[in-house]
């Protein structure tokens, strides 16, 4: 049978590899969605997910993370976790839970203690160091303190045709303690019904929130439109929405797309990579960006049959 995989940014292309290897050896959806989540998480090179995200404007790494299993509905998400080291575990082990499925804070690294959950202080040296540096230019010049995040979002459909979605993240950079993005939020940073589609999104969270996108998306799999004309009519007919009510477009939106057929989606307003993985189409990561008359312009940076 086949499986398919699809995930936000270039940083993810390892772990989709470890993904589809997982899934070819008939492995769930979520132990593929679960590994390949991990291994961005625990790269300190990627510092706006897991260990070496870049801290709050107290110096603190603070990781979100969200999943939701398709077939059940179970979802969960977890915001503002500082000792947990992967967070994404620990998400999908909340979607199971009868109650408390979603946990802020103090909360959230106790679940994780508690139930064993490996922990980890998420900041490292680089990220200490850059925090630094941006302190002070934020505190010499007029800048913006809101630099660099990118959501590592997944969709996930297994050999048994079973969907699962997830995020993780350390969100903006310089974001207030305990500030919450989209990331961990069903509905905007994820979504997934099994037999309809799945959605995952990434940019900027106060916006994407706005639009509840992911779920805007499913919701039109469940229309009857296929993964690419859902995921883009649904980032086109928000930011022109939005743009109507505010004089200007929203921040930067991207989001992937599955759906139940089998077909992939993607929409971005901004320089965006994706990365995905099939039983028919193999391996394959790319660069697209928005064309000045509609569509994309995209660039494959790996292709692996
Ligand atoms: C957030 N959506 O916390 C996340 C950050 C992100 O690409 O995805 N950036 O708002």
């Amino acid at each position: 049978m086949s499986y398919f995989m699809i995930a936000t940014w270039k940083m993810a292309e390892a772990g989709v590899k470890i993904g589809q290897h997982l899934l070819s050896q008939n492995a769930t959806a979520e132990q593929a969605l679960i590994a390949a989540i991990k291994d961005v998480e625990d790269n300190p090179e990627f510092t706006s997910v897991g260990y070496g995200g870049l801290p709050n404007t107290a110096g603190k790494v603070q990781l979100d993370a969200g999943f939701m299993d398709g077939k059940t509905y179970e979802v969960c998400g977890l915001a503002g976790a500082e000792t947990i080291a992967n967070p994404i575990e620990v998400a999908a082990s909340l979607a199971r839970l009868k109650f408390n499925n979603f946990l802020v804070g103090p909360g959230a690294d106790r679940y994780a203690k508690i139930n064993n959950f490996a922990q980890r202080d998420g900041l490292t040296d680089n990220a200490q160091q850059k925090w630094l540096e941006r302190k002070e230019l934020v505190e010499k010049t007029n800048i913006s303190p809101y630099a660099g995040h990118d959501t590592v979002g997944m969709v996930v459909i297994d050999q048994n045709q079973h969907m699962v979605t997830g995020t993780s993240t350390s969100g903006l950079f310089m974001k207030e303690p305990g500030r919450v993005g989209d990331s961990p939020m069903p509905g905007s940073g994820y979504y997934a019904v099994e037999g309809v589609g799945g959605a995952a999104a990434t940019g900027m969270g106060e916006d994407i929130m706005k639009g509840a996108l992911s779920y805007a998306t499913v919701s039109k799999m469940a229309a009857g439109l296929d993964a690419q004309t859902a995921v883009q009519q649904a980032g086109e007919e928000f930011v022109a929405l939005y743009k109507q009510h505010n004089g200007h477009e929203p921040r930067e939106i991207s989001l992937v797309a599955l759906d139940a057929s089998g077909n992939f989606g993607v929409y971005t307003n901004v320089d965006f990579y994706y990365v995905k993985a099939s039983s028919e189409l193999g391996f394959e990561s790319y660069h697209i960006w928005p064309a000045e008359n509609g569509g994309y312009h995209e660039e494959l940076l790996e292709r692996i049959e």
